[in-house]
């Protein structure tokens, strides 16, 4: 039997999420399903106009939902987690069609979903502001948290759902409406899980305002909307560090609140005392895995001299055997690039190490299904030095392995770059490993032990330093940053005692 084709796989997918939008516009935008590069719907796009439209709405929503008590919101989270639970293969599978991710990855991004969403709930009955020891008699200070605003989320193709729902999840339960602009590439996602959203909210019932979580589709002039509008309180943007360069100004300017989630360069440090097996085990994942396009893919490798000889052939070994293949029609552990240009973009790098006396095995195009899809073997490069392309971000599955013998030195490269997202070192040498998690050691705003760079929990706060953007998003106190803070301070007694022992009789 013929496999069904991918728009009837993709119509039926969203079906099943609820999605009623229609998905053959005529002259709408296209949307390509990296796995074999056709065309999987067309869809209307939204006008700055309509952007502006939903903005006002949300503005409205934030009015009312501000007021139902923080349990209550985390409520309709918890519902929302049901239906998320319910569409898990479904939401799965769109991942998988919109961004070429394996069905494991697929499916595992939904379960971020489902864990933010858990946290939140916990969360919605937590929204703790300090008492703080006042100096003057008869007084009582604290510090009250309230609702921020409108939060305009913008998220990248290589995550087309989780990011949005460590954002939405949060934002909701703090007491905040949110606007989505997903990726051009993937705004099917995105429109499913506002749907399966819209299940939760029509179970959530009347007390959740029209318009409290809107996707708008479409490019740039969709984005600066939200970014240059007034009403937007939050911006927190996933994306390239060009893009950020571009959203954080603009939002700095007027005095907006941002969150940047950007580029990272992320490396891990092999030291002699390394479990050289597991090492290999998690640098495979971290370099490999999602086709090499997370923002947390680890791209450098620095291996003890000592070592080297154990632990890259071994690598390499695995980087000639792992299974690249149709994410929807097989188990293969690598999925397709997004497109043409990230293809080019990984040709150009790999040329350019050659040409810096790299030596690359690996990193070839595979013939995988039609002409318009971009299957590579994943490319591990041996570099001679910690320059060039090596210093930058290219989102693809390109691994540079360099060599040390002074773990100082490699500390020391290992922060030489732009981005500061994610790092790990390979150890079980107790004065290596604390040296890399202190004050002098890696400079990221994740740094993990014995565990690759990449597929963080959303426990904990995720983002980075530098060309990362310096945001915080998931777990920890992260929520901190969808409310405001009031410092309060209550007289209670009959004297107007002044700080600082300030004295002013009248
Ligand atoms: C991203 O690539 O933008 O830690 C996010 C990870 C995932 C999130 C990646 N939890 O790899």
């Amino acid at each position: 039997m013929p496999a069904k084709p991918l728009d009837a796989v993709t119509a039926e997918t969203m079906k099943n999420c609820g999605v009623t939008t229609s998905l053959n516009v005529e002259g709408g935008m296209a949307v390509v399903s990296p796995v074999s590069g056709e065309t999987v719907a067309t869809l209307k796009v939204h006008t700055a106009a309509e952007a502006e439209a939903a903005i006002a709405k949300s503005s409205a929503a934030f009015r009312t939902w501000r007021m139902v008590p923080a349990p209550r919101r985390g409520e309709l989270v918890r519902l929302f987690a049901e239906e998320l639970r319910k569409s898990k293969e479904d939401l799965g599978r769109m991942v998988s069609i919109e961004a070429g991710k394996s069905p494991s990855e697929g499916l595992g991004e939904v379960q971020e979903m489902i864990d933010i969403c858990d946290f939140s709930v916990g969360l919605s009955r937590q929204l703790y502001g300090l008492t703080i020891a006042t100096e003057r008699p008869g007084h009582r200070m604290m510090e009250t948290w309230h609702p921020l605003g409108v939060v305009g989320i913008i998220t990248a193709f290589n995550f087309p759902c989780a990011p949005w729902c460590w954002n939405a999840a949060l934002a909701l339960v703090c007491g905040d409406p949110v606007l989505w602009k997903p990726s051009e590439k993937t705004p099917l996602t995105a429109l499913a899980c506002q749907a399966v959203l819209d299940r939760a909210l029509a179970r959530f019932g009347k007390e959740a305002p029209e318009g409290l979580s809107q996707v708008l589709i479409g490019g740039p002039a969709v984005g600066e909307a939200m970014v240059d509008s007034e009403t937007v309180a939050l911006i927190s943007a996933t994306g390239s560090t060009r893009m950020g360069r571009i959203v954080g100004p603009k939002v700095a300017a007027r005095f907006g609140k941002c969150i940047l989630e950007l580029g990272g360069n992320n490396a891990g440090i092999v030291c002699p005392s390394a479990d050289m097996d597991m090492a290999l085990r998690a640098i495979a994942f971290g370099a490999m895995g999602t086709a090499g396009q997370r923002c947390t893919t680890m791209r450098r490798l620095f291996v003890h001299e000592s070592v080297y000889d154990q632990i890259v052939p071994a690598l390499k070994k695995a980087y000639a055997s792992v299974s690249v293949g149709n994410p929807l029609e097989t188990p293969a552990l690598v999925g397709p690039l997004i497109d043409k240009s990230a293809y080019e973009g990984m040709v150009a790098a790999l040329d350019e190490a050659k040409a810096l006396g790299g030596t690359v095995d690996g990193g070839e195009r595979q013939k995988i299904g039609p002409d318009t899809a971009y299957y590579v073997k994943p490319a591990i490069v041996e570099m001679p030095k910690h320059e060039g392309p090596v210093l930058r971000e290219t989102f693809a599955p390109i691994l540079y392995v360099m060599t040390y013998s002074d773990f100082d030195a490699a500390l020391e490269m290992h922060n030489a770059v732009g981005g500061g997202l994610s790092s790990a070192i390979f150890t079980t040498d107790l004065r290596e490993m604390e040296v890399f998690l202190s004050a002098k050691g890696s400079d990221c705003g994740i740094a993990n032990v014995n565990i690759g760079t990449s597929g963080a929990e959303i426990g904990g706060a995720f983002g980075g330093e530098k060309e990362t953007g310096g945001g915080r998003e998931s777990g920890s106190d992260a929520w901190r940053a969808y409310m405001r803070r009031a410092t309060n301070t209550i007289n209670y007694s009959t004297e107007l005692p002044l700080a600082q022992g300030v004295t002013f009789d009248i």
